[in-house]
C-alpha cells in the first residue's frame, strides 16, 4: 500500500519543480525572519533571489549542531512563540540539549510523513503496534505515535523500560508490530526467553526500527529471533524526528520524503557536494517547516543516495542503511573504523551473542582496540579449547576487514549492560587531542 500516491510516486521533474518552489520560499522566509540566517547568507554573499535552480542550494551556508547550540533555545525559530504548539529536545550528551519547535502545520506534516513510512513498512489499520521509545522530549515515541494513529493502527504506548511488562503486553494485547531501537528489540527478546517465552511465537509480524545505526547482520538476527520482517527508518530531531525516510517492503534503501526535504551528499572533509551514488555525509534542507526551518543541516550520518525508481512504485530517492556517524568513526592507528564494521564481523561468527562493546585506549603512542563480546549460553558451557579458537577467529576476521590487531575478551552471557534506548557500543578512553 502507498499512503500518498500523489507525492510518493510523483514524476521526478514535477517533484524537482515543487522542491525548487519550496526551497525559494524557505530561503526567503529564513532570510527575513531568522537573524542568524540573514547574517550567514550575507557572509556567504547570497540572497534569496540568487536561488534560481536546485543546484543553487550549494551557495547556501551549512547549519550544524553547534549553530543550534549557539542559538539555544529559540534563536533559530522563524515564527512567534504563540504559533509554537510543541517542543522536543535531543538529549544533550555534552552541555545543553538541542531544542526543536513545531507549529500546528508542522505537526500535521510530521503525522502525514510518519503515516507514509509506517505504511511503506507494511503496517495497516489491522495492526496492534507497541511503541517502546520513551514518551518525552525525545521525538521517537510521539513522532511515530501520531503517524500510526493516522493510519488507524491500535497503539500500545508502552514507552521505554519495564521490559518484563512489555512482554506481557505483547502477549496479552496481541501485538503485531514493534517500534523501538534495534538494540532494545534484542534485549526484549532476551527477557522474553528468560520468562520461558519464545519471541518468535509472539506473533510480531513487523519491526519498525530506527534511531541508531544497525547492520544487515543485526537485521538477520532480529528477523530470526522474532520471526518478523525488520524494517529500518531514519530521522533526526533537528529536521523533524522520525518520518524523514523509511524502508518499503522491498528492503532496498529508505525512501526520503522529498517533497518536504531536499537532500545532498557531501564530502565531510571538504563540504563539496558529491554525485548521486557516492558515499558521504547526508545534508538536509527542510522545505516546509515553519517553526524551525534549516538550511543544509549537516547530519554527520554517512550514507549513499540512490535516485533509481523502486519496484514498489515510489519514485522518491532512497538512502542506503546508515553506516555510522562521522563523529562515531574511530581512527585507530590511522585506520578509519566504523563500529558497524566490527558488528558485522561479530554477528557472522557462531557462538557469539549479539552484545558487544568496543574499547579504544592508548598505550604509550599506540592505539589499542579491544573487542568485548558475549558468548551464547551453549558456547559458554563448552570446551576451553573452543574458546581459544573462537578468540583467534575473531581476531583474524577483524584483521582481514580492518587490518588492525585487536584484543578480544569473551564475556559471560548477559554481562554487558543492556540499552533501553540508543546503544552505546564504543568507549574511547584515549585522551582528547
Ligand atoms: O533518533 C529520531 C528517530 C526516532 C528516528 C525514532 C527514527 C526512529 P535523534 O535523537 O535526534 O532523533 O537522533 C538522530 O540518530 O542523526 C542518526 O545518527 C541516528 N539515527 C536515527 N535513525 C537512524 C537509522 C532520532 N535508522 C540521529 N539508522 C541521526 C542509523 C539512525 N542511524
Amino acid at each position: 500500500m502507498i499512503w500518498n500516491q500523489r507525492y510518493e510516486c510523483m514524476d521526478r521533474e514535477e517533484l524537482r519543480s515543487l522542491q525548487l518552489a519550496r526551497l525559494k520560499e524557505t530561503v526567503t522566509r529564513v532570510y527575513h525572519r531568522v537573524p542568524y540566517y540573514r547574517a550567514a547568507m550575507d557572509r556567504a554573499g547570497v540572497t534569496p533571489a540568487d536561488i534560481r535552480t536546485l543546484a543553487d542550494v550549494t551557495r547556501l551556508p551549512f547549519t550544524d549542531k553547534a549553530v543550534l547550540r549557539e542559538n539555544y533555545p529559540y534563536g533559530l525559530f522563524a515564527v512567534p512563540s504563540r504559533e509554537i504548539v510543541r517542543l522536543h529536545a535531543s538529549s544533550g550528551t555534552t552541555g545543553k540539549p538541542t531544542v526543536v519547535g513545531y507549529t500546528r502545520r508542522d505537526l500535521e506534516n510530521w503525522t502525514e510523513l510518519v503515516a507514509r513510512i509506517v505504511t511503506m513498512a507494511g503496517v495497516t489499520d489491522e495492526d496492534v503496534v507497541q511503541i517502546t521509545f520513551g514518551y518525552g522530549l525525545f521525538t521517537g515515541a510521539f513522532g511515530l505515535h501520531y503517524g500510526l494513529e493516522k493510519v488507524g493502527a491500535a497503539i500500545v504506548p508502552a514507552s521505554v523500560g519495564n521490559t518484563r511488562r512489555q512482554i506481557m503486553l505483547m502477549q496479552d494485547f496481541g501485538v503485531t508490530a514493534l517500534v523501538g531501537t534495534p538494540s532494545y528489540a534484542l534485549h526484549l527478546a532476551e527477557v522474553a526467553r528468560s520468562m520461558d517465552i519464545d519471541p518468535a511465537g509472539l506473533g510480531i509480524r513487523t519491526g519498525l526500527f530506527g534511531s541508531e545505526a544497525w547492520t544487515e547482520s543485526m537485521r538477520a538476527e532480529l528477523e530470526r529471533t522474532w520471526n518478523m520482517r525488520a524494517t529500518d527508518n531514519y530521522g533526526l530531531s533537528e529536521v523533524m524526528g522520525p518520518g524523514v525516510s523509511g524502508e518499503c517492503t522491498e528492503i532496498n534503501g529508505m525512501h526520503i520524503n522529498e517533497d518536504h526535504f531536499l537532500v545532498e551528499i557531501i564530502d565531510p572533509k571538504t563540504g563539496e557536494q558529491l554525485p548521486s551514488g557516492s558515499e558521504g555525509e547526508l545534508v538536509i534542507t527542510t522545505l516546509t517547516k515553519e517553526a524551525l526551518p534549516l538550511l543544509r543541516y549537516r547530519t554527520r550520518d554517512i550514507t549513499v543516495l540512490n535516485e533509481e525508481k523502486c519496484p514498489c512504485g515510489r519514485t522518491t530517492a532512497r538512502i542506503s542503511k546508515v553506516r555510522g556517524r562521522t563523529d562515531d568513526m574511530l581512527i585507530i592507528s590511522g585506520v578509519n573504523v566504523f563500529p558497524s564494521q566490527i558488528e558485522t564481523v561479530l554477528m557472522n561468527i557462531d557462538g557469539l551473542a549479539p552484545h558487544y562493546q568496543i574499547i579504544v585506549d592508548k598505550k604509550g603512542y599506540l592505539d589499542q582496540l579491544e573487542v568485548q563480546v558475549e558468548l551464547t549460553d551453549e558456547m559458554f558451557t563448552g570446551q576451553f579449547r573452543d574458546l581459544e579458537a573462537l578468540e583467534d577467529k575473531i581476531k583474524q576476521k577483524i584483521f582481514s576487514v580492518l587490518s588492525i590487531n585487536c584484543r578480544v575478551r569473551l564475556l559471560e552471557p548477559r554481562s554487558l549492560a543492556r540499552s533501553e534506548g540508543k546503544a552505546k557500543r564504543v568507549i574511547d578512553k584515549r585522551p582528547k587531542q
